[in-house]
């Protein structure tokens, strides 16, 4: 297969060039290296050092013997995204190049306004551009569970629900109230995705993916070919900023009561996810909902883990409810129906709690530099403001 990866530069898009090419896949791949530069801007960085695109190329080859090609190019512009589909006519994309990050999105309005544009335009110009140079190329777009909510009943992983109104019963999509701006952009991405299918008959995969942890993958086996990995406020999830927090003795953050309760999925098992999804693409012309995650669990319950495999390390770990900067439930049912993924093979392999272990392992030999950014943990970014 060729597969074209819309954000190769990010946390997911990095280990999956290199599953794929693993495979035999031939990869190209396309970054503006946005992240780079805003981790930057709110003081942080990655906790590994991330090599230049060129020379992570020349490293994946070196030691994979992988082939990537890469374009620094924007999706936000029109033109060069088609011009790169063009040339290349992909079976499949995967659409990474949003952004990912809620706090980010929440920091003001320039911050809301940014994730809109970027997040709604890429999405509309690759639409355009498959139609263009060939509407059966499979688009595998990643969404987040997080634009359902948490809601009172179980989260179907079906893109239509039928609903009963004043007695008259009709479909409609399965309903969202996502919890950031962030969120909302990939609401309003999915309904795009799905008008597209509607208009066009696009194929369509939509993966709604839990929060991802780990620093590592199969492919992962040098220091060079390591994915960047972010724990400040506004950049870091909630597994990887807690690791940290351990190695810096500083102690673990979860927010408010702590019972807030989401999907996780590795960062191995999402590469195994996301290949068994392209490597099975849908039937021509259809819009699949996927349901990405493996264990479900409170941020409480994760700080508990870190804080024990942390101690059985030699760390010393405290853990320290803080106010919650979000707008979000606190205490909530979860319940996520999740079929397609192992209809298909998919198997989970890593736990949570052995894989932090591998993370406070792997992280232990940055505290110099992790250090550095002690500053930018702390949460900041307040839903509740509304500006910065
Ligand atoms: N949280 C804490 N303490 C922390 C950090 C976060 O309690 O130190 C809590 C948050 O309040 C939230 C939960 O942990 O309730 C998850 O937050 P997160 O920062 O780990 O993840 P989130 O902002 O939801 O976003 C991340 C990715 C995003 C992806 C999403 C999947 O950044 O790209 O879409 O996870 S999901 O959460 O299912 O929507």
């Amino acid at each position: 297969m060729r597969v074209l990866i819309l954000g190769i530069d990010g946390y997911l898009g990095w280990p999956l060039a290199l599953r794929l090419g693993k495979r035999g896949h031939e990869v190209i791949g396309v970054d503006n290296l946005y992240t780079r530069n805003a981790v930057r801007e709110v003081g942080s960085d990655s906790a590994f050092p991330l090599p230049e695109p060129e020379e992570r190329i020349a490293a994946a080859k070196k030691i994979l013997d992988v082939n990537i090609t890469f374009y620094r190019a924007d999706v936000k512009d029109y033109e060069k995204l088609y011009d790169i589909i063009q040339k290349h006519k992909p079976d499949a994309i995967v659409h990474f190049a949003e952004q990912r990050s809620a706090p980010y999105s929440m920091i003001d309005v320039h911050h809301a306004n940014y994730t809109f544009i970027n997040n709604i335009t890429s999405t509309i110009n690759l639409i355009y551009s498959i139609l263009k140079v060939d509407p059966t190329i499979h688009v595998l777009k990643m969404g987040t569970m997080g634009e359902y909510g948490t809601p009172n009943y179980d989260i179907l992983e079906s893109a239509f629900v039928e609903v009963e109104i004043k007695g008259k019963k009709d479909k409609i999509p399965f309903p969202k109230w996502a919890s950031s701006w962030y969120h909302w952009s990939k609401v309003y991405d999915t309904y795009n995705l799905m008008w597209a299918n509607k208009v066009w008959g696009l194929t369509i995969t939509d993966i709604m993916q839990g929060p991802v942890y780990g620093t590592r993958t199969e492919e992962i086996i040098d220091e060079k070919l390591r994915t960047r990995f972010d724990f400040d406020e506004v950049w870091g999830t909630v597994v990887n900023r807690y690791c940290v927090e351990a190695i810096l003795g500083l102690p673990l953050t979860p927010y408010g009561k702590g019972g807030q309760t989401r999907g996780f999925i590795s960062l191995e098992d999402s590469m195994q996810a996301l290949t068994i999804l392209l490597e099975h693409p849908p039937n021509q012309g259809e819009y699949r909902v996927v349901n990405q995650i493996h264990e479900v669990l409170s941020v409480s319950q994760i700080a508990n883990m870190v804080k024990e495999v942390g101690e059985s390390l030699g760390l010393k770990v405290e853990i320290q409810h803080v106010k919650n900067p979000r707008v979000e439930k606190e205490e909530h049912y979860y319940n996520v129906e999740s079929k397609i993924l192992p209809s298909l093979g998919f198997t989970p392999k890593k736990k949570m709690k052995d894989e932090i272990r591998f993370m406070l392992e792997d992280l232990m030999p940055y505290k110099s530099r992790l250090e550095k950014f002690k500053h930018v943990i702390f949460p900041r970014t307040d839903w509740r403001k509304g500006r910065s």
